[in-house]
């Protein structure tokens, strides 16, 4: 029998198709020594580990800058349609071996390290997250940023550098703590900080109406210091940039304001700028309405759109045009897309700018706006929605709220026009939401201000059109697309699983990495015992690598012959993590009634962040680790069932996690997840789903077939309809002795006997004001869960259905979907055209 290959040899093997020539390795030693000398003024007897890992990200990002450089500029020559995704979260996560995937070096960076007495995969481990998203939004972002390179797309990412990302997530004494994410504390090697570009943002004052027009005076000033880094795509020499905005106070900030004595309280009044972009919000779909957060959306929007326009000016079709008046060709060369309402503000920002500083007319200013902005929307949860008071804005923003008044006047004339006397309709449909405070609705500002609304999924696209914006899809129906999400197979299949992203190239070759539909030719094979033996294999070493991880890291065992059940995603209702926990102890009972019977063992795995003001979901998280303390020392239940609760879930746990997964759980409510994105990076690294009928799932069933998923539960309709009737819980814990055994034992302190009463909350919620029903899911769900047992033991019909998934999964690439934002949205075409060669430095 052949010896296992090594990691590093099983690397080395993908790498075949990123050669590594001896000359490269040559000279990747060569550069990383001299950035341990140069950059990092080390020598090898005093360097540290993370010496090490920044000695080799110099060394990788060298190869960056050129064709970073070259790419820039051939945007300057080209003059391409740019593209600008503006979003307050890009939860990039780690950048190293990304970046040595996009730009062919792994092979040979692997070697040299290897040459040099290192290991390449510890000092990526070394390398922090960049944590600036909450979940899947942010993380769409990245995936985004990737696809829009690897397209050939001129597009930039817009958004803030927080100086603290998402926090990290302790668990102690089974409850979450939170701590600071200091990622910046040694440095960021991608960054580069362009105190060149710097510009001012305005805030507060008063509006003045002079004979020259509006002026909005006695501001107070707060600079943004852009910082970029670049974002390299696959193998196709593009260099976009994400450039992220830092507040800085100006060096004359508070100091007309104080006398000559306060001259130190003035120096440290400087925080009080630079607080705007100290901190990310730590909520995910959740609208909390904070004045800092709204200095914060208006910050990255007002930074950003000066950015454009200079840009926009200085281009050969921009103002310079002689033919045409200027901004008229605005739209043909800017596309600005909203990820949520939260840059909403561009919209009555660029019409600021175009009205006040640019002098257009109204009409033809709306008119550029307009055909300029497109915005996504996420969800369709109330409680996320964004309703900033009328009050706030005011102070903050004076100008903005009499140029929304204005939108709002001119939208609700036209209205009144198509709909005489329905004022009940004007009501619904106005942008100004009257009530105690009296708020603007921001998700209305992006309709009324874009052309283009699209949402994530096809069945989320379905429900914005017949609920949350019917009145606006009555008025304009062309306006509402549907965008189903993706994510980047770079990242989430060669970057995390290059075993199997091994073998798939060996059946079909490695082009799937570019056009991801091209999976669908592993059907070709659903019946070659060697091909779903190296599946099986490739599944089974991930999990015994993950296995050790969590032994290694957490010291804890679990059984690799298990079913590794994984359900990770931020702490939510909605997301029903509940359903989960009272599977988990049914299950328990199960075995503890019947000891001596068969059942197949199962690891489940719960990871996830909760909201720190979200009292509900920290105590999810709680009734997880008690319930996991019960069962994980039941000497009766021994390995046949283990619950862990993986801490500090973030994008460089998902590339652990997920590879190594065989059930991925996607149990939402029908109608409350928009599309899910860790459910396609689940399918396509070889999990089966069990999940119900919402968000992408849909299209992953349709995509795989639906018998090739667990498809449980209430659709949408089923919902719907019990809204209609009225949802008693109660009725479910009456007709359903285990329900009722689950909920007695969490009720009466079987899982927390120091202190019985620590659950009612959860337990009065689940009886009395469950607004996602999981109690009417539960007898679905758990029948079930005893077919995905059944699978599990016939592990070859289990494998062929991984093999049918994976084989479905190639919709949901974001090439795909940025592909279909490009052609629909944006009105350009990707291009797969490598850029010329980078210019070398010439002496
Ligand atoms: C990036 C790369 C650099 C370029 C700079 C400014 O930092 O080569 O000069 O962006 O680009 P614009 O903002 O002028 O497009």
């Amino acid at each position: 029998m052949a010896t296992p290959l090594t990691d590093q040899e099983k690397r080395k093997q993908i790498s075949v198709r990123g050669i590594a020539g001896l000359g490269d390795v040559a000279e990747i030693k060569k550069s990383f020594n001299r950035h341990l000398h140069f950059t990092l003024v080390k020598d090898r007897n005093v360097a540290t580990p993370r010496d090490y890992f920044f000695a080799l990200a110099h060394t990788v990002r060298d190869h960056l800058v050129g064709r970073w450089i070259r790419t820039q500029q051939y945007y300057y020559e080209k003059d391409p349609k740019r593209i600008h995704y503006l979003s307050l979260e890009f939860y990039m996560g780690r950048t190293l071996q990304n970046t040595m995937i996009n730009l062919g070096l792994q092979n040979a960076c692997d070697e040299a390290i290897y040459q040099l007495g290192l290991d390449l995969e510890e000092l990526e481990e070394i390398e922090e997250d960049a944590g600036l998203g909450n979940g899947g939004l942010g993380r769409l972002a990245a995936c985004f940023l990737d696809s829009m390179a690897t397209l050939g797309l001129a597009a930039y990412g817009y958004g803030i550098r927080y100086e603290f990302g998402i926090f990290n997530q302790k668990i102690s004494n089974g409850w979450q703590v939170e701590e600071a994410d200091d990622w910046l504390r040694y440095g960021n090697p991608w960054e580069k900080a362009r105190p060149e570009y710097m510009l001012p943002v305005h805030f507060y004052g008063r509006v003045e109406h002079t004979g020259e027009g509006v002026k909005w005076v006695d501001t107070q000033v707060v600079l943004a210091m852009p910082y970029d880094t670049p974002v390299p795509g696959y193998k196709n020499n593009t260099v976009n940039t994400m450039r992220l905005w830092s507040a800085k106070a100006p060096n004359d900030f508070n100091l007309q304001e104080f006398n000559v004595g306060d001259y130190i309280e003035a120096v440290l009044d400087r925080n009080l700028a630079e607080n705007i972009s100290r901190v990310l919000y730590p909520n995910d779909n959740f609208f909390e309405g904070k004045e800092l957060r709204l200095k914060q959306e208006y910050f990255v929007v007002a930074a950003t759109l000066q950015d454009i326009i200079r840009r926009f000016k200085s281009s050969k079709f921009g103002c310079r045009d002689p033919v045409r008046t200027s901004f008229e060709t605005f739209p043909e060369k800017v596309a600005i897309q909203l990820n949520d309402t939260h840059p909403a503000l561009a919209i009555p920002e660029l019409m600021r700018i175009l009205v006040d500083v640019e002098k257009l007319d109204w009409d033809k200013a709306w008119e550029v706006t307009v055909q300029t902005c497109a915005y996504t929307n996420h969800t369709v949860l109330p409680e996320a929605l964004e309703r900033w008071p009328i009050y706030m804005f005011e102070k903050l923003l004076p100008r903005h709220l009499q140029i929304v008044y204005e939108i709002n006047h001119r939208h609700l004339q036209k209205i009144a026009e198509l709909y005489p006397g329905d004022n009940d309709r004007l009501r619904r449909m106005s942008l100004i939401e009257e009530g105690d405070p009296k708020r603007i609705n921001m998700a209305h500002l992006c309709v009324v201000g874009s052309h283009a609304v699209n949402g994530v999924a096809q069945i989320h696209s379905d429900i914005v059109k017949s609920t949350v914006f019917k009145d606006f899809h009555d008025v304009e129906p062309e306006k509402f697309q549907n965008k189903t999400n993706g994510i980047t197979p770079r990242r989430w299949l060669l970057l995390c699983n290059p075993g199997l992203a091994d073998i798939i190239a060996e059946k079909i070759g490695e082009d799937f990495l570019t056009d991801l539909f091209q999976l669908k030719k592993l059907l070709d094979f659903i019946d070659d015992d060697a091909f779903i033996r190296d599946v099986a294999n490739v599944k089974q070493e991930n999990k015994q690598k993950f296995a050790a991880y969590l032994e290694k890291e957490y010291k804890v065992k679990i059984n690799p012959e298990s079913i590794f059940d994984v359900q990770v995603k931020r702490i939510h209702e909605y997301k029903r993590q509940l359903l989960n926990c009272l599977h988990i102890i049914t299950f328990y009972n199960r075995i503890k009634k019947d000891p001596n019977k068969h059942f197949v063992p199962r690891t489940v795995m719960i990871g996830g962040k909760a909201a720190p003001g979200y009292h509900m979901a920290k105590l999810i998280i709680k009734l997880i680790t008690s319930v996991g303390q019960v069962v994980n020392n039941d000497l009766v239940v021994g390995d046949r069932l283990k619950v862990i609760f993986l801490e500090n879930y973030r994008v460089s746990l998902a590339e652990k996690v997920i590879p190594a997964a065989d059930l991925s759980e996607q149990i939402s409510t029908a109608g409350t997840e928009a599309s899910g994105t860790g459910n396609m990076k689940f399918m396509l690294n070889g999990a089966l789903t069990i999940g119900t009928m919402d968000g992408a799932n849909v299209e992953m069933a349709e995509e795989a077939g639906e018998e090739n998923l667990f498809i449980f539960g209430m659709r949408v309709e089923d919902v719907e309809e019990m809204d209609r009737k009225g949802y008693n819980a109660k009725e479910y814990y009456e007709r359903l002795p285990e329900l009722r055994q689950v909920i007695d034992q969490i009720r009466s302190g079987f899982f927390s006997p120091k202190e019985p009463e620590m659950f009612k909350d959860v337990v009065n919620m689940l009886l009395n004001n469950d607004r996602f029903k999981v109690f009417a899911d539960y007898e679905a769900y758990i029948s079930c869960q005893e077919k995905v047992n059944e699978l599990y033991r016939n592990p070859k019909e289990w494998t062929k259905t991984v093999i049918r998934n994976i084989a479905g999964s190639g919709k949901f690439s974001s090439d795909r979907t940025i592909t279909e934002y490009a052609r629909e949205i944006w009105g350009v075409e990707p291009s797969d055209v490598k850029i010329p060669p980078p210019n070398e430095p010439r002496d």
